[in-house]
């Protein structure tokens, strides 16, 4: 289902002579009207003037999440107050968050990406869409929310918790669709399972799954439990929330909506533009927007950008799935990882539970990683030797897949924290000393 083919299949030339007149009207009017990118660009040396192609857009400076909260509450906003309808801010629990304002026009841009997403992921005016996403200053329950509406589905808005009731209002509403993140759907079908229900059977077909990075192989676990088609759905609230990217059931890649945000992928220590299929910071330039409008924004989140037609007849080019957040880079004895890679290996064991942990400690001035795994309480009946093995087992693929060595703990069933939102995958053992 394509809900907008204009702007979803443009041809490309269409689509990059729309960008640039976009681009153009936004440095205006951060130049205009935010002091900040005024003095930024003045700082850099360039004026809005400059730009007169795509190419342009290096010669514009970086946004960065730090300078965001420095405009806290309100400072980077390109809209008066008078204008802004609505807040969300974003989820990070230490110090100042960062805020996100939306004028009218811009929740009418957020149903339009939404819309798209779940077209994308197949939803049509029939479905009963189970929104489990948060509601309420986080953006994934109230975005989700207006691109249903916006399609004419059946909206749950039942949000995050009350598990149980959540299964039971999924049975006896018969929802077609469930959007959460990836980690929560793996807890609803725990939950299910324990109440001996078995979701493959209810007429769930898709999942609409982000919010939190997820690996292929975690795929295939919520696909094989849930008995649906998982798919990927992206976005930041400093951007809008969800709705900047959807994967397609072609599973090849997220679809970026480039009439709205305008995609690059830099090296993130050079801030150099990298090339089409090369790996590296994911930055983001919102076209569209009124309130917060952003330039050259450093998402910190690590992908690729593939320019290809997709056989799903989008033309929009496409990211890879987030390999993760440049903070959540491990670098244990030399080895660059992210955890994502790791839980791919995990999720590769027969024996393993889609449930762990990482766990970084510093011990003799050296950083070692523990993996805590959850697996079937049947192996813990057995001889202790069969758990170790099994350990063993584990270190060993995952040892010889990333060229890493971890400690690997089996632990019993249900010892892992579900989590209801995003799930935490690192315990940094380092901060609390
Ligand atoms: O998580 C918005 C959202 C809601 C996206 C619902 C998808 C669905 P924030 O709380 O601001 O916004 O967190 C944004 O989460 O920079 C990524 O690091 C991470 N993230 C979001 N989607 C994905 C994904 C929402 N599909 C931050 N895969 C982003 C990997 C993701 N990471």
């Amino acid at each position: 289902m394509i809900w907008n083919k204009k702007y979803e299949c443009m041809p490309r030339q269409e689509l990059e002579t729309l960008q640039l007149k976009r681009l153009k009207e936004v440095t205006q009017r951060v130049y205009q009207s935010v002091p900040f990118y005024k003095q930024k660009f003045k700082e850099r040396g360039v004026y809005p003037d400059d730009i007169n192609s795509l190419k342009d857009l290096d010669k514009l400076p970086f946004t960065t999440k730090s300078e965001l909260r420095e405009g806290y509450p309100f400072g980077l906003f390109a809209s008066p107050l008078k204008e802004i309808v609505e807040f969300h801010t974003s989820s990070g629990t230490t110090g100042k968050p960062v805020v996100d304002g939306y004028t009218h026009k811009d929740i009418i841009t957020w149903s339009e990406v939404t819309a798209r997403c779940l077209s994308c992921a197949g939803a049509t005016a029939k479905d009963i869409i189970h929104n489990a996403y948060g509601y309420g200053l986080f953006t994934g329950g109230l975005g989700i929310h207006y691109g249903a509406r916006l399609i004419g589905a059946k909206t749950i808005p039942i949000s995050g918790g009350q598990t149980t009731r959540q299964v039971m209002m999924m049975q006896d509403f018969k929802s077609t669709i469930l959007t959460c993140t990836p980690s929560y759907a793996l807890h609803i079908a725990e939950v299910a399972k324990e109440m001996g229900i078995d979701l493959r059977k209810l007429p769930l077909r898709v999942g609409v799954l982000g919010a939190e990075p997820w690996s292929e192989n975690m795929r295939k676990e919520i696909e094989s439990r849930l008995g649906i088609t998982a798919l990927d759905i992206y976005g930041l609230t400093e951007i809008i929330g969800p709705g900047v990217a959807q994967e397609c059931p072609e599973k090849n890649g997220l679809h970026i909506f480039e009439d709205h945000f305008l995609p690059e992928i830099i090296n993130p220590e050079t801030g150099e533009i990298l090339g089409e299929g090369e790996e590296g910071e994911l930055v983001l330039t919102t076209l569209t927007r009124e309130g917060t409008t952003l330039i050259r924004y450093r998402t910190g989140d690590i992908s690729r950008i593939n320019y290809q037609p997709c056989r799903c007849g989008r033309t929009l080019a496409r990211i890879e799935k987030i390999k993760g957040r440049i903070d959540d880079m491990l670098i244990i004895r030399g080895v660059n990882i992210f955890p994502s890679q790791i839980e791919d290996v995990l999720m590769r064991i027969e024996e393993a539970e889609p449930h762990y942990q990482l766990i970084l400690e510093r011990k003799k001035g050296l950083d070692e990683l523990t993996v805590e795994l959850e697996t079937s309480a049947a192996i813990f009946s057995d001889e202790v030797r069969k758990v170790e093995e099994l350990e063993k087992k584990i270190a060993q693929e995952i040892e010889e897949t990333l060229g890493l060595r971890v400690g690997v703990r089996l632990v019993e069933p249900k010892t892992i924290q579900r989590s209801m939102g995003k799930a935490k995958r690192l315990i940094d053992k380092r901060k609390l000393k």
